[in-house]
């Protein structure tokens, strides 16, 4: 049986550069930055298991890559340090995962990272994207951010939001999970963007930026270690 968990939460979005990449979700990150956040409601749903019967299109399984390679999957120009390198299997399925090495410190531009691939992604007919992460207790809220092309193929961060507090970034939490975001409940966030009058429609089929974020809460900064697998974008029953 199926079971699902609403959560409805508080996202902000955040401050960013106009480096022309897609920029923070998270907000909380202390004072440098409270002055830009901009609450927005959203609704992320946690699906344990999958969804219907049509076969998810894999994003990333990190099985490809041999150990010490480089990732497709690397830091934005903005936020602090963050590495991708090859981790254990946290799914059950597969041998391996990406492995996060990051920092996080105060201070505006260093109080987040920011962990991009680059790619054109077609997900005509999926209406959700869904991962697996393993947190590292450290009560980070974690943010993801897509970046859309227009139908000409043009390039202007057309960025679309969402963040998950309380989906595997609760202090003490380390425990693997599956996090399913469905297109719906993205946001869009035109902050950087140089066009003013951008369609609000979101299409699945002009995908060009994958973004995780990893973002200092109250004051908790320091290194981490956090793991994701299994990036896909999969069908929902959406009420
Ligand atoms: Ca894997």
């Amino acid at each position: 049986m199926r079971m699902r968990m609403i959560m409805m939460m508080l996202v902000a979005a955040a401050p960013l550069f106009g480096c022309g990449h897609a920029h923070p979700t998270a907000s909380q990150t202390g004072p440098s930055s409270a002055s830009n956040a901009v609450p927005t409601q959203i609704t992320t749903t946690a699906l344990p298991a999958a969804v219907q019967g049509q076969p998810p299109m894999v994003i990333d399984d990190f099985e490809s890559y041999e150990q010490g390679s480089r990732l497709p999957w690397h830091k934005a120009p903005h936020g602090n340090r963050v590495d991708a390198t090859i981790g254990p299997n946290i799914s059950g399925q597969g041998r391996q995962s990406m492995k996060l090495t990051y920092q996080v410190q105060p201070g505006r531009g260093s109080n987040y990272v920011a962990l991009m691939r680059y790619q054109k992604w077609d997900l005509s007919g999926y209406n959700a994207l869904a991962f697996w992460i393993k947190p590292d207790g450290q009560g980070h809220s974690l943010g993801l951010t897509l970046n859309m092309l227009d139908d000409q193929g043009r390039q202007h961060w057309n960025l679309w939001n969402a963040s998950f507090e309380g989906l595997g970034t609760r202090v003490g939490e380390t425990a693997a999970r599956r996090v399913v975001v469905p297109f719906s409940s993205l946001r869009q966030d035109l902050t950087y963007s140089p066009i003013r009058d951008v369609s609000s429609v979101f299409k699945p089929s002009n995908i060009t930026e994958i973004v995780f974020f990893v973002a200092a809460k109250n004051d908790r900064f320091g290194e981490g270690v956090l793991y994701i697998d299994d990036v896909e974008a999969v069908v929902i029953d959406e009420p």
